[in-house]
């Protein structure tokens, strides 16, 4: 990360999120909703019934970018990338996302994070290692469920650190327990409402979740993963994030238009660090 002053940069390190407004044209806007709405249609039943907390998990991998081009164009958006390079991220990478809709009438998220390198010490400094950029494609509202963080929890411990051990697991994705501490309000949350096309940016190991969606619309988001200072970051943590992302980033399809996109936005380590095995919690330097 190139260190300015900006106060944009001392934001998102001190906040943990960042949203930038208008990033995507409404032509986009639409073609997202067409494509990730028959993508939605092609899903089987069982997986909204494991995913009724989310609404849907549908992984976007480097295949998916190649076979749906409107998720390449987002990928490498000029304007978000016009916007990373200003926040000091002038080459980003591409990990993976998922499209997660929520159907009409559907429950709240759990507050979570997904860091997932807690045993990298990176991961306790300002210099972030994944980030979400997360998308709506229709305006977010607490009414049809709005993302929610806790300002800060990236670097700061919170109570949830310690009261929800668990992330993803059956019980939560499923809903089954409404009364989980995870599903509470949570001390110094925040609403997060954007506009269809808005962006925001966040740590990995920010707490977020989102608020039910009690409209008769489906509210679909789009979780991008980006690694923003991949080039920066330590041998050891590089060769980390490789080897998750491998199998992600594999492509059976190569359309040349594409490709050119893309390519740019790969994660390569060949050097011969080995990686740090995945620790989902955070361990006691986190204060
Ligand atoms: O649905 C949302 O608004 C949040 C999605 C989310 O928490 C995630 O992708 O990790």
């Amino acid at each position: 990360m190139k260190i300015t002053d900006s106060d944009m940069q001392q934001r998102f390190v001190n906040d943990g999120f960042y949203v930038f407004r208008n990033l995507l044209e409404p032509e986009l806007i639409d073609k997202l909703r067409r494509i990730t709405d028959e993508v939605l249609d092609q899903q089987e039943e069982t997986h909204f019934e494991q995913q009724r907390a989310p609404g849907s998990m549908v992984m976007i991998d480097w295949d998916m970018a190649y076979r749906y081009d409107v998720f390449a164009e987002l990928i490498v958006h000029p304007k978000m990338l016009k916007r990373l390079a200003e926040l000091g991220f002038a080459q980003p990478k591409f990990g993976h996302g998922r499209v997660i809709s929520k159907p009409p009438h559907s429950p709240r998220l759990f507050w979570h994070e997904d860091g997932r390198f807690w045993d990298d010490p990176v991961s306790y400094t300002p210099q972030p290692i994944q980030c979400f950029l997360m998308y709506y494609l229709v305006d977010t509202t607490p009414e049809n469920g709005c993302l929610r963080v806790i300002p800060g929890s990236h670097l700061k411990r919170h109570a949830l650190h310690d009261e929800v051990p668990e992330r993803h697991t059956e019980k939560l994705s499923t809903y089954a327990d409404p009364g989980h501490i995870a599903f509470q309000y949570a001390d110094g949350e925040i609403d997060v409402p954007l506009k269809a096309g808005d962006a925001v940016m966040g740590y990995g190991t920010l707490f977020h979740s989102a608020h039910a969606n009690r409209t008769d619309r489906r509210r679909t988001g789009l979780t991008m993963w980006y690694y923003p200072d991949f080039v920066n970051l330590p041998e050891h943590t590089q060769a980390t994030v490789v080897s998750l992302e491998t199998k992600t980033q594999t492509t059976s399809r190569s359309p040349r238009r594409i490709q050119r996109l893309m390519e740019p936005l790969r994660m390569v380590y060949e050097g011969d660090a080995d990686p740090i095995p995945q620790q989902w919690t955070p361990g006691v330097d986190l204060k």
